[in-house]
């Protein structure tokens, strides 16, 4: 019988079930006897103090039995944690990339995206890393949490046994916008969702209309990677202010920025933009922070074109800074 969202929480839920239990039983039968024992042995009752000298048959009696509690218990975690770290060859993987502040699935076929789809009943191995900090994995109704951590990969295996959408979120403290990471899983039919593996092309750029310009298919390009790549998390485009700089009117205008500790000011151009995004700290925008993360080795040349075709396109407005 499956109880639970996937075969993790079956397992966590069991263990948490048995111990639940096995306590409530014990708190009953401790309280029943502490009460019957006041009353039987009240001092009324008993004017005579005895001298009692052991009983072996009680002393095996609670040690045998607590032992085999606790070692029941034992058996419940060790099988709930092999759930999680040992899982069949032909496993289904996603590669979980924590960062500042979004979570990245990327799959074999070189699709990425911003929420996790997984086929149900289909083991699944999430192999988990970080681009930046410590973050931690944690998905609670699949009952399971797995550190993120950089230049290291960890694995956790689970199997979804419902079709739905459930949280994700980050439980290792990461900074600023730590609590605004956020993401879904979304356990989908089988069918549905090898269709969607099968014609989701990574790779290409996106069509816009018939005939459309070269910058307008990477600037279409751009508006998806922003999501993607998580700019979205600190830059906005309306103008509102993050984490960092909004991109509205960025392009061609006037930029304040720390150079090496000097300040000067600089045109917003593709060389400036271009700059900024492979190396953040090159010129660190006045009124902000220097913790935005280096893409590059992240982004590929017609990525980073993309983005800055993406942010040419959202002039107007003045920038605000
Ligand atoms: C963790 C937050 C964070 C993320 C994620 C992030 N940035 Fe930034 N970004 C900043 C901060 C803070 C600044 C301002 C300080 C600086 O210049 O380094 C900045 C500055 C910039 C600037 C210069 C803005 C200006 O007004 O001159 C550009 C362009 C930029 N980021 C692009 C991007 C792109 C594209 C991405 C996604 C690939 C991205 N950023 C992801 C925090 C972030
Ligand atoms: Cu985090």
């Amino acid at each position: 019988m499956r109880y639970g969202a996937s075969n993790t929480a079956e397992a966590v839920n069991s263990a948490f079930l048995f111990i639940f239990i096995t306590c409530v039983a014990l708190l009953a039968l401790i309280t029943c006897l502490m009460i019957a024992f006041v009353i039987k042995y009240h001092h009324s009752r008993h004017t005579q103090v005895v001298n009692i000298k052991g009983n072996a048959a009680l002393e095996v009696i609670w040690t045998v039995i607590p032992t085999i509690l606790v070692l029941i218990m034992f058996y419940y975690g060790v099988a709930g944690f092999r759930v999680m770290r040992v899982g069949p060859a032909n496993a289904f993987q996603v590669h979980v990339t924590g960062r500042m502040w979004s979570w990245l699935f990327t799959y074999k076929n070189g699709i990425q995206s911003d929420t996790l789809k997984i086929p149900v009943d289909t083991t699944i191995k999430t192999v988990i890393s970080s681009q930046d900090v410590l973050h931690s994995f944690f998905i609670p109704a699949f009952r399971i949490k797995q550190d993120a951590v950089p230049g290291r990969e960890n694995h956790l295996y689970f199997k979804a046994y419902r079709v739905g959408s459930y949280d994700v979120m980050c439980a290792e403290f990461c900074g600023l916008r730590h609590a605004y990471m956020l993401s879904k899983v979304e356990v989908m039919p089988k069918q549905a969702f090898f269709d969607w593996y099968a014609k989701n092309k990574p790779k290409e750029l996106p069509k816009v209309k018939p005939g459309a310009s070269r910058t307008a298919q990477l600037a279409a390009r751009g508006a998806q990677l922003v999501q993607l790549k998580g700019c979205t998390t600190c830059h906005s485009a309306d103008g509102s202010k993050k984490v960092g700089p909004s991109f509205k009117g960025l392009y061609g205008s006037m930029v304040t920025v720390a150079t090496r500790g000097k300040t000067r000011t600089v045109t917003a151009d593709d060389a400036y933009l271009r700059r900024s995004i492979l190396e953040p700290g090159a010129d660190v925008v006045k009124g902000h922070l220097n913790i935005m993360p280096s893409q590059k080795g992240l982004l590929t040349d017609e990525e980073a074109e993309s983005l800055i075709a993406h942010i040419a396109g959202l002039k107007g407005g003045k920038a605000e800074q």
